[in-house]
């Protein structure tokens, strides 16, 4: 093939299979029906790729479906079991049974973590690799899947984790010696891999892709060399296996150093893949004899984008000599499946100016067009993307000069406020808390009645002042129950928010959301960002009469909330027109308007969420610095605005703070709340160790489990904080918001929080 695309999405056009698997675990259907629903999604991607011009026969639509995630299928088909769940797993073949216990856990073993996919919004199950973890060859879904492909007529491409990337992404196992690392399993997980290919060879397949952008990052602890070196011997090992498809290695996300690349062809891989939106040619590519499958189109992002510059890029490996294809730059299941169900939402305007994956593959389609009958074949094409390239630019709303304006006056100043010591002695006089105050991260249950007055009020059922007067409701059931709590700083709940990202985003000029946008996020939970196209401008208050109404309610402080720049960009698809810095600063400028309207509403604690801070770092450690600054910068500007007496708190959602504490620190909010009770509070000895010097939140709820934690659990975890944080300066509160967890569960576990924190003050006083 000349064109294809790195991957698809996986969930169905219209959530099929997320239903499915939702349906199957609630009991309401069998396995069967589960695995009939994903065969027809299966066989829709096919035929999906099939009509946007690939051949059905020459390996060039991939086979990458999944049914929960990519690392896990990985996982259940080399048979890395953790020890901690071999009494539950242990027959061959591993089912996708044992795939939902690994993923979702029980009462007695908790699920496998979930990790970042590279800088993605994706969550990939973590493997748990220990010196004695098995490895063999023990589920056969892939090579099955590639003969189901054939007997409707098609030949795809199966596409897998590489080996490299398999281990370099699992973490090791508890209680290994410490100069463990997965890696040093490669030899023994080699050979189930030799295995493997030998099946997808006798199923039929031609080629084979194997993901490993593990090559392409600098942030896994893991040195070049040793990847590189890892990669050589890998690949030496797959190329001589006796019976295999052709191997093509595919990367993403980043720049393949040329190591890597040396690397690949010199074990005798037989295509190379590299990103070229986020990355740059490897030097040794352009001499190189290896056919090269260059990643041109955005996988990553929702632009129709430049296809004049991206055949310019094709172009240009080919006058070097090389034997180019055209590909996708990551696989497309970052985007939604297609602009075909956008007619209501968007607007004709808008939705020219965007592709989709569906619409991205067919520009692949055309780019390889391009490669294999040159430039003037698909000089229409190419015309049509520039003049939507050029609508785009002078577009109503793109740039607006007043906002460009206010973003190049912003000064150091804007970014200050007066040191910690005279706002902590401010704070403390005005807002007068008890020693480790109570206090939860801001949503309350979406219960199924939210949800339905939302969907009553968005399709017209329900007028606006119902559905307010419905949210009232709401509010001032959640401010009574954390009164019956005893909780000491509350909060209004959220119920008028669907998701933190997209409630600002359908308040704010400059962004626009979709109607069947999905994504996966993890599992079966997807999330529909939105559209970030144009300058972004707030043209009124947006949580101000929430946060009003609720303070009114109560005597106690009432936290305002908002969502901060960083995570409003990582959470959308943003314009690719603009350094993401410029982007930023007009949010945060959005947001620093409404923190001064809550201040002057009489809000006296203002928090701001920057749970994706970590998830925008790059790849590559030479960009982390500038990233760092304006990342940091951007939450000043929206929360610097205020006076001493009002406190700034931010929540962070990662256990990986070690890159970042040095920002976490630049950020100067006055408590910083972060998740903590599945690490049994390791993460903040990070924290301590850089004698982090303000208010910390380590939470003592996971609240990401069902489970109710009962008080002596809570009171363990305080004990541990209080080791690590003086005491004066910790807060008591759950691990994350608790929107998806139900009331019941809320009120016993907030009334054990509340018990903990009340034994731990009396010990804090009789030990004074
Ligand atoms: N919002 C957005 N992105 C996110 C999160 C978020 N990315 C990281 C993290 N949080 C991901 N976690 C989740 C948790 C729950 C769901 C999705 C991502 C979820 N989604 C619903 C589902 O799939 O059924 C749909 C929600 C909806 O109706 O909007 O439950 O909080 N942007
Ligand atoms: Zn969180």
């Amino acid at each position: 093939p000349t064109g294809t695309v790195l991957g698809y999405p996986r969930i169905g056009r219209n959530r099929e299979l997320k239903r499915a698997l939702e349906q199957y675990w609630r009991g309401d259907s069998s396995l069967d029906a589960l695995e009939a629903v994903h065969a027809e999604v299966r066989q829709a991607r096919r035929n999906a790729l099939a009509d946007a011009g690939f051949a059905r026969d020459d390996a060039s639509i991939p086979e990458d479906a999944s049914t929960y995630d990519h690392v896990l299928d990985t996982l259940l088909a080399v048979g890395a079991v953790p020890e901690r769940f071999a009494d539950a797993i242990g027959e061959e073949p591993l089912t996708l049974d044992d795939a939902f216990l690994l993923a979702r856990g029980d009462a007695t073993h908790p699920a496998l973590e979930m990790t970042k996919w590279f800088d993605t919004n994706y969550h990939y199950l973590v493997p748990e690799i220990s010196p004695s973890t098995p490895f063999r060859y023990a589920n056969r879904d892939r090579a099955r899947q590639v003969t189901e492909a054939g007997a409707a007529g098609f030949n795809t491409r199966p596409t897998i984790v590489g080996p490299v990337t398999f281990l370099a992404l699992a973490k090791a196992a508890d209680g290994v010696p410490a100069d463990f690392a997965p890696l040093q399993r490669l030899d023994d997980l080699l050979p189930v891999y030799v295995e493997w290919l030998a099946d997808l060879a006798e199923a039929g397949a031609q080629w084979v892709q194997l993901d490993e952008s593990a090559l392409v990052s600098q942030v896994l602890g893991i040195d070049e060399r040793t990847l590189s070196d890892a990669a050589l011997h890998a690949y030496s090992v797959l190329s001589n296996a006796p019976q295999r498809p052709a191997l093509f290695v595919s990367t993403a996300y980043a720049t393949l150093p040329d190591t890597a690349f040396n690397a690949l062809e010199l074990a005798g891989v037989d295509a190379i893949g590299f990103d070229l939106v986020r990355g740059s040619v490897p030097a040794p590519a352009r001499a190189s004899n290896v056919p090269l499958v260059a990643g041109v189109i955005d996988g990553h992002n929702i632009w129709r984008g430049d296809l004049d510059a991206a055949f310019a890029k094709l172009e240009s490996l080919q006058q070097s000599g090389a034997n180019v294809h055209a590909s996708t730059s990551t696989s497309l299941f970052h985007v939604p499946h297609t602009l075909a169900d956008e007619t209501e939402a968007l607007s004709p305007q808008l939705r020219s100016w965007l592709a989709f994956a569906d619409e991205k593959a067919r520009q692949i389609a055309t780019l390889a067009a391009g490669l294999a009958q040159g430039r003037d074949a698909i000089a229409a094409e190419l015309d049509a993307a520039t003049t939507a390239l050029e609508d785009r630019r002078s577009a109503d709303g793109v740039h607006l000069p007043s906002v460009a304006e206010r973003v190049a006056q912003v000064t150091d100043a804007d970014l200050q406020r007066e040191p910690f010591a005279v706002r902590e002695a401010a704070q403390s006089a005005s807002l007068n808390l008890p020693v480790l105050p109570t206090t939860t991260i801001g949503s309350f249950p979406q219960t199924p009645t939210i949800r339905r007055a939302r969907r009553d009020f968005v399709r017209g059922d329900i007028d606006r002042a119902a559905y307010e007067e419905f949210l009232r409701d709401e509010v001032r059931e959640v401010i009574t129950l954390q009164h019956n709590i005893g909780l000491d700083v509350l909060v209004h709940g959220e119920p008028e928010r669907n998701d933190m990202v997209q409630y600002f985003a359908e308040n704010l000029e400059g962004f626009a959301t979709t109607a069947n946008g999905w994504v996966q996020s993890y599992g079966s939970r997807c999330t529909r960002p939105s559209i970030l196209w144009g300058d972004v401008e707030r043209t009124a208050p947006i949580t101000v009469p929430w946060s009003q109404y609720a303070q009114s309610l109560s005597d106690a402080p009432v936290k305002g909330m908002l969502t901060g720049p960083v995570t409003i960009l990582a959470w959308s698809f943003v314009r690719d027109d603009q350094p993401l810095e410029q982007t930023a600063n007009q949010v945060a400028l959005a947001l620093r308007d409404e923190v001064r309207d809550l201040e002057a509403a009489g809000i006296r604690i203002i928090q701001v969420d920057e749970p994706a801070l970590r998830e925008l770092l790059p790849l590559e450690r030479d960009r982390h610095d500038d990233y760092l600054r304006w990342s940091v910068n951007a939450f000043r500007l929206a929360t610097a605005g205020v006076a001493i007496e009002t406190q700034i708190h931010t929540h962070l959602c990662y256990s990986e703070f070690g890159e970042i504490i040095a920002a976490i620190d630049g950020l100067d909010a006055d408590v910083t709340s972060i998740e903590a009770a599945r690490s049994r509070m390791e993460v903040i000895e990070d924290l301590a160790d850089h004698d982090y010097p303000r208010g910390v939140g380590p939470g003592v709820w996971d609240i990401h489990s069902p489970r109710v934690p009962d008080s002596a659990e809570i009171a363990g975890l305080l004990e541990a904080a209080t080791d690590l944080i003086p005491a004066n300066r910790l807060w008591v509160n759950p691990d994350c918001g608790l929107k998806t967890r139900g009331y019941e569960e809320t009120t016993a576990s907030l009334q054990h929080l509340v018990a903990a924190t009340l034994a731990a003050r009396e010990a804090l006083q009789q030990a004074a």
